[in-house]
């Protein structure tokens, strides 16, 4: 398997936790996204989309990265990173869904190279951005994981799922950004949980052999 990643790639960073608490050995193929790698037509022949990750297994090129976990679900079931029960299911969709849907567009670099270039918003703007919509996006999260009482050492009971896989980086993200986590504690407490794990450690951004 080929993973095309990045080390500060959050998306990217969604999959190497999901290989690695599954036991899958991967190659990296390392995408600067600092350098423009993405963009340069070698890439785009992998990913159109000019985005990371892409993953490539037995020769079928997939991308989207909850596409790629649920794939890796479905084609490498052990360990598993969703549950049986299709109520529980939703609920980690829902979950990883706020990350990768309701916080991660708004944060990425295209969007922010975006509203620094056509409005000449200057960084503090940048970063006022940034730590509004954690603090939005992380409302949400931890809203709906108190709301549903649902989680133990993780966020659905004490197994490990797919949520977890999008929670993490996305903290990581927002600690880079300086933001303020205090007001999610049951976040953070899963975040700390999970961080334990070697899955989690071995896939962080500062792990990689790109990282600088
Ligand atoms: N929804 C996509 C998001 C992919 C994505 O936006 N990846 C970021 C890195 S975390 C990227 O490649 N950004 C390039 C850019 O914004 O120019 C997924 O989950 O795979």
């Amino acid at each position: 398997m080929k993973l095309y990643t990045y080390f500060r790639s959050s998306a990217a960073f969604r999959a190497r936790i999901a290989l690695n608490y599954k036991g899958l050995a991967y190659e990296p193929a390392l995408v600067s996204l600092a350098k423009n790698e993405h963009h340069e037509s070698a890439y785009r022949r992998i990913n159109p989309q000019g985005l990371l990750p892409a993953l490539v297994d037995d020769g079928h090129r997939l991308i989207q990265s909850l596409a790629i976990m649920e794939y890796l679900e479905e084609r490498y079931p052990e360990p598993p990173l969703l549950p049986k029960d299709p109520f529980d299911r939703a609920y980690v969709r829902a979950l990883s869904d706020i990350v990768a849907c309701e916080i991660h567009p708004l944060n990425n670099p295209r969007t922010l190279k975006h509203v620094r270039k056509s409005y000449g918003v200057d960084e503090p703007g940048i970063n006022a951005w940034y730590r509004h919509w954690i603090a939005e996006g992380f409302g949400m999260l931890e809203g709906f994981l108190r709301s549903e009482a649902r989680s133990g050492t993780y966020c659905l009971g004490d197994t490990v799922t797919m949520a977890d896989c999008c929670l993490v980086p996305q903290v990581f993200n927002a600690k880079r950004y300086e933001c303020d986590l205090g007001p999610f504690p049951t976040a953070m407490r899963i975040f700390d949980a999970c961080m334990k794990l070697a899955a989690f450690d071995a896939a962080q951004p500062s792990k990689q052999p790109d990282a600088t």
